[in-house]
């Protein structure tokens, strides 16, 4: 019975690849139910943090450095659920796409921090220096309410906009 409930959690820890969970399945069989509660919250992080993907629109947003200034084109998206957006550098980079925390609707931070990839720091997407390099984030599962963000390298040159979740 004691074995079984260890064999569930090996089972568990291997599907999730959670670091702490391989410490427990290394635990000698006596400390089997400490392994198993600890086993539960690991469970409950990765489903919080998943992704969740693009079901609907993809809008298109230009990052653009020239003569006029710095700029996103356009600088307002509106987006319904499960839409996202891309964000394709065409000159004057580098280029990233930051959302300030705070500013931020509460509800919605933690579903976006985890549908942006390859975050440089908090709610800060990859830098992107060349032509066509692009950014994509999903707007799944995001609350709704307005979210601005900036471009970092530029924030003092106003190169800002607002994404609108419906
Ligand atoms: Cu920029």
């Amino acid at each position: 019975m004691r074995f079984l409930g260890f064999a569930v959690v090996t089972g568990a820890a291997i599907m999730l690849g959670a670091c702490g969970g391989e410490k427990a399945a290394t635990t000698d069989s006596a400390a089997a139910p400490a392994a198993e509660a600890a086993a539960a919250p690991a469970e409950a992080a990765p489903a919080a943090g998943a992704m969740a993907p693009i079901t609907g629109t993809t809008h298109e947003v230009k990052m653009i450095g020239d003569g006029a200034g710095y700029r996103f084109e356009p600088a307002n998206i509106t987006v319904a659920a499960g839409d996202g957006v891309k964000f394709t550098l065409v000159s004057g980079g580098p280029h990233n796409v930051a959302f300030d925390g705070a500013a931020i609707p509460a509800a919605g931070k933690a579903a976006l921090m985890a549908n942006m990839p390859e975050q440089a720091g908090e709610l800060s997407g990859k830098m992107m220096l060349n032509a066509d390099e692009s950014y994509t984030i999903s707007f799944a599962g995001v609350a709704a309410g307005e979210y601005p963000f900036f471009c970092t390298p530029h924030l003092a040159m106003n190169m800002k906009g607002v994404v609108t979740v419906k």
